[in-house]
């Protein structure tokens, strides 16, 4: 497919959307939390969505066309650095100091399925300095290291299972059901286990590590003073946000991945969702060390086009979280034709490791279909690389996932994280992570 300046053309109409009033009455905390904020000027009708043109992937930027295999990881370089600069913000290199505290060895849990550890990981060394706690399962029955999925969870690692063993986050937390105060209560255990099928991902014989993106910055504007920012704190406008902050805490988990005897660091598939979808995708767009990449219902700033301006904008994403991204990225707000990338590039980072970017149905505000478009632009560097894409050119119907060495779905239903989206990730892991002599 040749796609060196991609263009898009649609006709303009004017339609309108009814707006959020129905959660009128909700208090703003949990607004903020469900992720109401849809203005009724909100974009949802294909025949608005303006003309654009994608910047292309590949083009050096003194406008070398990329023809051959061995021309991408200078090129590759060149967008990472754009992205940097532009949207997420640079973030400083693993720390010197490091150290990994085994607080749990060998919890019997899940019914005697996993076990299940639990590691501080103290960034500066110390136990002042800031830190994030690994809850990280491996099947019982392996008699060798597993490929592992890596994501951070919203609520705290005590809300992915109705375990009393694992330990309640002291960190902040967003007010709310189970949370009081800011902090965490006993009642919070296992809120958001529908996300986290543990029983499921050990069964098939993966391991599951998770780690509350709290720790690494609590997610509301505070000029970067708490979590991991402090480390390197951002005064540049291309330095780090809080998605930024989020990836790096994911790269740390694999540094610890890699030194555990139960987990193969060298199959540890990042995913994430939504807000933690966007962090995925940067996490393994800089590391290549994640030998897959998992996009669940990311959105705008995650999977979906930019410049295609449908559901949530760039501008409308950087007034209601600041500290998401680079303050650079600012620039952008409403002017998203002259961003210097787009998010096809990002997804195109991965190459040729396997990505899969799943979309839902009545998750408009994500624009499934600029998920869906991105995953396809992003193919040409998987055939150059000698990869397969997405292997079509339309929007697969509900349910029926693509599967090439780049993945994608769209799912029934509302923006979540489901069983039926875990399936196709565990598929898609038994495709690519599985080897002859895995256990
Ligand atoms: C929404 C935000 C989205 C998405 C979502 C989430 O409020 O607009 O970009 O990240 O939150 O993380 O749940």
């Amino acid at each position: 497919m040749d796609m060196n300046a991609t263009t898009h053309r649609r006709r303009t109409r004017v339609a309108f959307r009814p707006a959020c009033r129905l959660f009128l009455a909700i208090p703003l905390g949990v607004l903020v939390t469900l992720g109401c904020g849809e203005p009724d000027s909100t974009n949802y009708d294909e025949s608005r969505v303006p003309d654009y043109s994608l910047p292309a992937i590949l083009q050096t930027a003194d406008g070398t066309a990329v023809e051959r295999p061995d021309q991408w990881l200078g090129r590759r370089a060149e967008i990472l650095a754009l992205f940097e600069e532009h949207v997420y913000g640079k973030a400083p290199d693993a720390p010197a100091e490091m150290r990994f505290e085994v607080l749990e060895e060998d919890g019997y849990a899940v019914g005697g399925l996993a076990r299940r550890k639990q590691v501080l990981v103290e960034f500066a060394g110390e136990s002042t300095g800031p830190g994030m706690e690994i809850l990280l399962y491996t099947p019982q029955a392996a008699d060798g290291p597993v490929p592992v999925f890596a994501g951070l969870n919203f609520g705290g690692n005590h809300t992915v299972r109705a375990d009393p063993e694992i330990r309640l986050t002291k960190a902040w937390l967003r007010d709310g059901e189970g949370v009081v105060r800011n902090r965490a209560t006993e009642e919070a255990r296992g809120r958001s286990a529908s996300r986290w099928p543990v029983e499921t991902i050990l069964s098939r014989g993966y391991g599951l590590a998770t780690v509350y993106c709290g720790d690494l910055d609590p997610d509301f504007d505070d000029g970067f003073e708490n979590g991991v920012h402090p480390l390197a704190p951002p005064r540049l406008p291309g330095d780090w946000g809080a998605i930024a902050a989020w990836a790096w805490g994911l790269s740390r988990t694999l540094d610890y991945l890699e030194a555990d005897p139960h987990a193969d660091g060298g199959r540890v598939a990042v995913m994430g969702h939504s807000r933690l979808g966007k962090t995925a995708l940067w996490a393994g767009a800089r590391d290549d060390r994640f030998a897959m990449v998992i996009s669940n219902n990311s959105g705008c700033g995650g999977a979906a086009l930019s410049r295609r301006r449908f559901g949530e904008t760039v501008e409308r994403i950087n007034a209601r979280f600041p500290h998401w991204f680079a303050r650079n990225f600012h620039a952008y707000s409403d002017r998203e034709e002259i961003l210097p990338v787009d998010q096809h590039m990002l997804l195109a980072l991965v190459a040729p490791r396997p990505l899969y970017v799943a979309s839902a149905q009545d998750d408009r505000w994500a624009d499934p279909r600029g998920e869906f478009l991105s995953a396809m632009h992003a193919g040409e560097v998987y055939e150059l690389l000698g990869e397969r894409d997405l292997g079509a050119t339309e929007m697969p119907p509900a349910n029926q996932p693509l599967t090439g060495t780049v993945g994608y779905h769209l799912r029934t239903g509302k923006h979540d994280v489901t069983a039926y989206d875990w399936d196709r990730y565990l598929d898609f892991a038994d495709m690519h992570l599985r080897t002859a002599d895995a256990p």
